[in-house]
Formats: structure tokens, sequence, C-alpha cells
């Protein structure tokens, strides 16, 4: 089983408008709303490849119960999701069919109490043994601390779970410290996070601070990879546009499912590559498209760069 946590889980709505502009009233000509938040979208295309899947996290409110029952639909995924007092937020993404791009609402999440998130670790503590890997994925909502992420990567590493984080800001930087095996920043992340713009310098940088290995997504430019055995680069051969929103997601999705069937490094990045540019071809919010993703899962390739990691 694959474990993902998402603490700030979300109901996404994705809302498609001719062009959008400000100080205008649009009419939106089509809307989707999907179970979300980074951990969910994660199991839902691990579950979709055949992936055992376990999601955990926080919900809440009518959007909780919402999100939990489109998720009992879904084969191969279990719902281990701790109640909370609090309502489970919800995403918004505006996608402008005229400018080809998505722009993204977030709201910040409900409060999460104390004793909630000790139910969350004690969920956790009971999951771990049973998963062949973790992944630990979005913002943190309101009371939970900001150090959450840095002591769920410890007991994973003392339960010698392969964790990996994708997250931002200052959880991604005291994550990091705590040594997960992977980390999937994007560019902006890995930037903030490094102080340095260059890709594989800063790439190198996370290393140092503690990630096992490093896997950047890099918008067109694909996925740049820093591991203990080697780097690489992998790209789809042509640009895709649509909603990109869940390509990141998409990614991480596609590193586990590699790793789970002890896939080498290239061919992880082969299918992460695919799975997130199927899932920009997709039109609702972490959804891939599966036709996408057989025919560039074909076509792509991952170049090994060269110098020592
Ligand atoms: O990556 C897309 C997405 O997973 C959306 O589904 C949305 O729920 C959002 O990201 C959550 O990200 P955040 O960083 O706010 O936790």
């Amino acid at each position: 089983m694959i474990l993902t946590v998402t603490l700030n889980t979300a109901v996404d709505l994705t809302y498609h408008v001719p062009t959008l502009r400000r100080h205008t009233t649009h009419r939106v000509t089509e809307t989707q709303d999907r179970p979300g938040g980074k951990g969910v979208n994660v199991a839902r295309v691990l579950a979709r490849l055949g992936h055992s899947t376990t999601v955990t996290g926080f919900a809440g409110g009518p959007t909780g119960a919402w999100l939990r029952e489109a998720l009992s639909g879904e084969p191969h995924l279990k719902d281990a999701l701790v109640p909370i007092g609090g309502t489970t937020r919800r995403t918004v993404a505006v996608v402008d069919a005229a400018g080809g791009d998505t722009t993204q609402f977030n709201e910040p999440g409900p409060t999460v109490t104390a004793a909630e998130w000790e139910a969350l670790k004690k969920a956790y503590a009971s999951l771990l043994p049973g998963a062949e890997a973790v992944a630990l994925c979005g913002s943190l909502p309101p009371g939970v601390p900001v150090g959450a992420y840095a002591h769920l990567i410890r007991e994973a590493r003392s339960a010698g779970v392969p964790v990996l984080l994708d997250t931002s800001g200052e959880p991604l930087r005291r994550g990091i410290a705590a040594r997960p095996d992977l980390v999937k920043p994007n560019a902006a992340e890995l930037a903030d996070l490094t102080g340095t713009r260059d890709p594989r310098h800063a790439a190198r940088a996370a290393r140092r601070r503690g990630a096992r290995a490093v896997v950047a997504s890099l918008g067109a430019e694909g996925l740049l990879a820093e591991t203990p055995v080697g780097a690489w680069r992998a790209a789809p051969p042509d640009l895709v546009r649509g909603n990109p929103t869940g390509a990141g997601d998409s990614v991480v999705a596609g590193l586990l499912a590699g790793l789970a069937e002890g896939a080498d490094w290239p061919d992880r990045l082969v299918r992460a590559a695919a799975l997130s540019a199927a899932t920009v071809h997709a039109s609702a919010a972490g959804e891939y498209d599966e036709a996408a993703y057989r025919d560039l899962a074909a076509r792509i390739t991952a170049t090994a760069l060269p110098g020592a990691a």
C-alpha cells in the first residue's frame, strides 16, 4: 500500500471561461468539482494506475463529507482521513480558453486543534507499518505546527518507509532538515529554498540540506532529477497546453508508482513526466488523459546529465 498524507484537503472547483478579464462578469462555460489537495490527487492517480493507496489527512464539514463520498467510488483507494470540527476548504481554478492558462485561488483551510493533530499522528503511526512508501503533500492548514512534516518524516524513517515530501516555504525547509528520501519542488519553491535560480545548483544545494534525492518540476522544461546515483532530465517532446492544476501531483504519483514497481530512476522519470503532461491534457483538476499518458510514456526519454551528483 502507498500512503499519501494531505493535511489540507480541498474540494477543487474548475471554472472554464472564454476569456479572463478584470472588472468583468464572466459566463462560465463548464464547471468541474473534484476531491483535491495534493496528496488526494496523488492517490487518485496512483489508484487509477492500479496501485493500492490509502489517503490520510483531515476532512470536515459538508465539503469534507462530499470529498469522502467522491473518494468512495475510487477502486484501489482507501479512506483513512481523520475527521475534524472545521470545514474542508475549496480551491478554484479558472481556465481561460483564450489565454490558454489557469488562475488558481486556494483558501487557507480550516483551523485544526491540538487534539485533532494528535489524532492524525496516531492514525499515521498505525498506517506506517503497512506502507511501502509515503508521500506528504501540500500546504499546512492553520493550527498544524510548522514542523509537522519534519515530525512525520522522522516517524517514516524510523519505521523504514521511504518518504517523499512535496510542500513549500518553511514546512519544506524544516522537512528537508529531517532527511526525506525525496523532495519534489517546482522551480520557484527550489529557488526560494536555496536562494539560487539555477535549477541544477539549487537541486544540489537541497540535497546538501538533507534531501536524499530531488526531482524538480520545471514546467515546460520537464523534470530535473539529482539523486545519489546520477542526474537526469526528462521532458515531453512538444509543448503541452491546458489545465496544469495537479500536474505536479501526477509527477509525485509517477515517481511513487515507479518506486513501488522497482523501476530505475530514468524509468520513474519518464512515467512522471508523461503523467504530468497527460494531466495538463485533461480539463479537470488532477485528472489525467490515459491515451496521452500511454503515447507520451513511449516517446519521452530521460537524458543522463554529466557530473557527479
Ligand atoms: O496541485 C494542485 C492542487 O493539488 C489542487 O488540487 C489544490 O487542492 C491545491 O493544489 C492545494 O495546494 P496547497 O498548496 O494549497 O495545499
